[in-house]
């Protein structure tokens, strides 16, 4: 007989329209309604990137894709998907819920981001787990970091081999990679946050896969908001990096992310080439990962071995 499990994958989320761009921010705000001005700033980004972003029907196809690679690799399971996103519906706590009505009494839970942080991924399982508490809900259990998983580090790897073949042969000689996750505020660090380590460890098992020769550690897409956040910012690092070893190319890998979303097509496709464009080197930046059938088997398998606990 084949047991029944849920699988909750959480995501951010991102406005599907743009009347939803005001309500998204003002629960990314905790609730306090942006100024008009911000949103209209913020509604700018999302125009420069093609009117509104690709994220929610990836974040879908990702979601659809690992449901079927599990059914594919269990024969005595039979995974039912659930989408729950961090800021718009259907909300974490509406997924849980909705497994209840399902009659789901266990679940599995990954996030669609590889670093654990107090404020990221501890704050996606804790609302889960929560809720379920809460109307006595399936018992779930929760991946909580996957920034290691080999195949996630080969996807990356290979696309910066792929990447490399298209530079010109004195970019090639010359280069930087940059990885970069999203920055937060320093505070979340005090408490001995794993965060930052992480990211260093997913960008070492890389750079070693591929043979990068240069690479540095970045951070982007902080908020604005008056408490430091953790740098270098990708864009100050650019600059810097320039000034001091005159690279030709600069290749970004925002390794933090899964997606094509605001904060890669924007904050690096814009606002890093930017950047690049004005000291005159070349701006590279391998596909994300996406529904690419290579990362949802890597997810697959995160998916395996914390079953396997
Ligand atoms: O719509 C899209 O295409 C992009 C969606 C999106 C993703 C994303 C991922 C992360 N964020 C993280 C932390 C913060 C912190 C703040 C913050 C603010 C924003 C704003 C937008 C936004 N984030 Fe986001 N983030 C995405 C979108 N994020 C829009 C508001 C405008 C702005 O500041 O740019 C500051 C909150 C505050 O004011 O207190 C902190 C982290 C991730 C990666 C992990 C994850 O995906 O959960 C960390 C995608």
């Amino acid at each position: 007989m084949t047991k029944k499990m849920g699988l909750l994958v959480m995501a951010y989320g991102t406005p599907r329209k743009v009347e939803e761009i005001e309500p998204f921010y003002t629960h990314i705000r905790r609730g306090r309604k942006p100024s008009q001005e911000a949103v209209d700033e913020l509604t700018e980004r999302y125009e420069a990137i093609g009117g509104i972003s690709p994220l929610a029907k990836i974040t879908t196809n990702q979601t659809d894709e690992l449901v079927k690679e599990l059914n594919r690799r269990y024969s005595d399971i039979e995974f039912t998907a659930y989408q729950g996103l961090k800021h718009i519906d259907p909300f974490i706590e509406d997924s849980v819920l909705q497994m209840k009505h399902d009659g789901i009494e266990e679940a599995v839970s990954i996030v669609l981001a590889p670093h654990y942080s107090t404020f990221s991924v501890k704050s996606y399982n804790g609302r889960a787990k929560e809720e379920s508490e809460k109307i006595d809900g399936p018992n779930i259990t929760s991946v909580d970091s996957w920034y290691d998983e080999p195949g996630f580090i080969t996807y990356w790897a290979d696309q910066i081999k792929k990447t490399r073949e298209t530079m010109t042969d004195e970019e090639k000689a010359d280069h930087v990679v940059i990885f970069s996750a999203h920055s937060l505020p320093e505070k979340i660090l005090a408490g001995g946050d794993p965060y930052p380590d992480q990211l260093k460890e997913t960008a070492a098992l890389i750079a070693e896969e591929a043979g990068v020769e240069n690479y540095e550690i970045g951070w982007q897409s902080e908020g604005n908001t008056p408490d430091p956040w953790i740098g270098p910012d990708v864009q100050d690092l650019t600059r810097d990096l320039f000034e001091k070893h005159g690279y030709k190319a600069f290749m970004y890998c925002p390794v933090g992310f899964v997606s094509d979303h605001l904060e890669v097509l924007y904050d690096n496709d814009y606002e890093c080439k930017v950047v690049t464009d004005e000291v005159g080197a070349g701006y590279y930046r391998p596909e994300m990962p996406n529904d690419k059938p290579e990362f949802i088997a890597a997810l697959a398998t995160v998916i395996e071995k914390t079953l396997k606990g």
